[in-house]
C-alpha cells in the first residue's frame, strides 16, 4: 500500500533507546553480586571476540548519573535496561536479597524518573544466576520457573508504582538456540531435543510471570520481546514459498503463537512429532500457557530472513554462527526438509551480513497486527558498525540512515493500522556485543573502550545522537 498521507505518531510515543545489564553494567563482582552465566562462559577460551568479557564493560554500574544526564539532554522519553539476576539475587533463589543490587536499580530508576524517563525493565536479558545452572541446569530443569517467578515478585513488589513497562524475557528464541543449538551462548551445547525442553520451560515460566503479575494488580503493562525476523520466499517456486512458510511457522509462529495464543502451531508439533523432538508437557502447562496474556508484544527487529528449498536428501545443515565482521563471509544454513537461507539480491548487508530491510520491518508489523491483534512496542532496531572517532566526533550517518528508514517504515506501518506503542533504539551507548566484542558499536553514544578492556571509557555523543534529538523534539516529524 502506498499512502498519500502518513498519521502522525502520538504524543505519548515512546522514543527510547536500549541496553542490557551484562553489556554496559561491568562491576561483575562487587557489592554483593553473584555470578552468572556469562560470567563464566567468557572466560572460556575462543567462546567471545579476542576473549572480551562485561567484567568493566562501558562501567554503566558506576558511571549511570552521567549516562542518565546524556540521556535527558537527547530528550529520550523511554530507556529499556535489563536487571542482572544474580545482582538482586546472587544464589538466584529470594531467599537471599542483595540490597545493594536491589539499591543500584532502584537509584537508576529514580534518576531515570527524576529526568522524566520512563523505565522499560527487562527481567531476564540472559545473564542466569551460575547458582542455578549448577544446581539444576537452569532452563533444563522445571525448577527455573518458580525460582524465576520468585525472582520477578523481588522486583515488582521493590519497583512498583515506578516502573510501568516490564518486559518479560528477551528473545527466548535467541537465547535457546545460540545455547542448545548453535552452542554459541551458554550452556554451550548443541542438543535439539534438549533445546526444545528448554523453550518449553521458558514460555512456562514467562507465562507464569505474567500471570504473577496481573494478580498482583500492579499498574502498568508487561510482554516478552521477541527477535522477529520475518521470512521470505527467494521466489514465486512455490517450494521456495513453502520453505518460507516452514521458516515462520518454525522460528516464529512457534513463540509468537505461544505468546499470544498460549498454543504452538501445528506445524510445527507435526514437525517436532515425526522428527522425535517433541518436548515432554506436564498436566496443566497447556492450561497455563492458555491463561497469560501479555499487555504488548516486544520486537527486537534487525533484519528479514530469505529462504529457498533445502531437501531431506543432501540438503544444507545447521552451520557455524558468523561472527568475523566480513562482508559476505557467511555459509549456507538451513535445516534439510525445511529451508535454506540465502541471500536476499534487493538490501544491502551490514559488515556482518546483516541484511537493512526497513520494509521488512513493516510487513513483519503488519504481520503481527494481522494475526494477533496486540499492541507493539519496539525493543530492539539498530545497526552495528566499526565506527571511527575523527577529531573527537563520530560521523555515523550510516547509522542515520538505518535508523530514519527504519522510524519510516513504522509510521508506514502504523499507517496501515498497526499499534506500535514505543521505539527503541539498539543501543543507547557503545556496548559489548555478546560475540563480537567492542568493535561492533550500536550506540548514539560513543565510549573509548575496545577488545584491550582499558579504554578510558569517555562518552561522546555521535552525529546520530544530535539527530535523534531532532527526530524527538519534532515528535518523528523530522527524520
Ligand atoms: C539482540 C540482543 C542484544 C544485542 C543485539 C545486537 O539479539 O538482544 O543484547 O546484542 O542483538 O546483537 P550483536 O551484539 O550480536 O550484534
Amino acid at each position: 500500500m502506498e499512502h498519500k498521507k502518513l498519521v502522525k505518531f502520538p504524543e505519548n510515543f515512546l522514543w527510547g533507546s536500549a541496553s542490557a545489564a551484562y553489556q554496559v553494567e561491568g562491576a561483575h563482582d562487587i557489592d554483593g553480586k553473584g555470578l552468572s552465566v556469562w560470567d563464566n562462559f567468557v572466560r572460556i577460551s575462543g567462546k567471545t571476540f579476542q576473549g572480551t568479557n562485561g567484567d568493566i564493560a562501558v562501567d554503566h554500574y558506576h558511571r549511570y548519573k552521567e549516562d542518565v544526564a546524556l540521556m535527558a539532554e537527547l530528550g529520550l522519553k523511554s530507556y529499556r535496561f535489563s536487571i542482572a539476576w544474580s545482582r538482586v539475587l546472587p544464589n538466584g533463589r529470594a531467599d537471599e536479597v542483595n540490597q545493594a543490587g536491589l539499591k543500584f536499580y532502584s537509584d537508576l530508576i529514580d534518576e531515570l524518573l527524576a529526568h522524566n524517563i520512563e523505565p522499560v525493565v527487562t527481567i531476564y536479558h540472559w545473564d542466569l544466576p551460575q547458582a542455578l545452572q549448577d544446581a539444576y541446569g537452569g532452563w533444563e530443569s522445571r525448577q527455573i520457573i518458580a525460582d524465576f517467578v520468585s525472582y520477578t515478585e523481588v522486583l515488582f513488589h521493590a519497583f512498583k508504582g515506578r516502573v510501568k513497562y516490564w518486559v518479560s524475557l528477551n528473545e527466548q528464541n535467541i537465547f535457546t538456540q545460540l545455547g542448545w543449538v548453535l552452542a554459541v551462548h551458554p550452556p554451550g551445547k548443541r542438543d535439539m531435543k534438549t533445546f526444545y525442553q528448554v523453550n518449553h520451560h521458558a514460555n512456562l515460566a514467562n507465562a507464569a510471570v505474567i500471570n504473577k503479575f496481573h494478580e498482583l494488580n500492579i499498574d502498568g503493562k508487561i510482554g516478552p520481546s521477541f527477535a522477529y525476523s520475518p521470512n521470505y520466499a527467494l521466489d514465486s517456486h512455490p517450494l521456495n514459498v513453502l520453505a518460507a512458510e516452514n521458516a515462520e511457522e518454525l522460528f516464529a509462529n512457534f513463540w509468537m503463537d505461544v505468546y499470544c495464543y498460549g498454543e504452538y502451531p501445528l506445524v510445527a508439533l507435526a514437525y517436532l512429532r515425526e522428527n522425535g523432538l517433541m518436548f515432554e508437557v506436564a498436566d496443566g502447562d497447556l492450561e497455563l500457557l492458555k491463561s497469560a496474556k501479555p499487555d504488548f508484544l516486544g520486537i527486537n527487529y534487525y533484519q528479514t530472513s530469505t529462504n529457498a528449498w533445502n531437501p531431506l536428501d543432501g540438503g544444507v545443515g545447521i552451520g557455524e554462527m558468523n561472527t568475523s565482521g566480513k562482508k559476505g563471509s557467511s555459509g549456507d544454513n538451513g535445516i534439510p526438509g525445511l529451508y535454506k537461507k540465502v541471500a536476499n539480491p534487493f538490501v544491502k548487508r551490514t559488515n556482518w551480513d546483516w541484511e537493512i530491510d526497513p520494509t521488512g520491518l513493516r510487513i513483519g508489523l503488519r504481520r503481527i497486527a494481522s494475526r494477533y491483534r496486540i499492541p507493539v512496542m519496539i525493543t530492539e532496531n539498530g545497526l552495528g558498525e566499526y565506527d571511527k572517532l575523527e577529531d573527537g566526533q563520530i560521523h555515523d550517518d550510516y547509522r542515520i540512515s538505518y535508523l530514519s528508514s527504519h522510524i519510516k517504515a513504522i509510521q508506514e506501518a502504523m499507517t496501515d493500522g498497526v499499534n506500535v506503542i514505543g521505539y527503541h533504539t539498539w543501543s543507547y551507548t557503545d556496548l559489548l556485543s555478546w560475540l563480537n566484542g567492542y568493535q561492533k558499536r550500536y550506540g548514539f553514544v560513543y565510549v573509548n573502550q575496545d577488545e584491550t578492556m582499558t579504554g578510558s571509557l569517555k562518552r561522546i555523543p555521535k552525529d546520530s545522537y544530535y539527530w535523534y534529538q531532532k527526530v524527538i523534539s519534532s515528535n518523528g516529524e523530522v527524520l
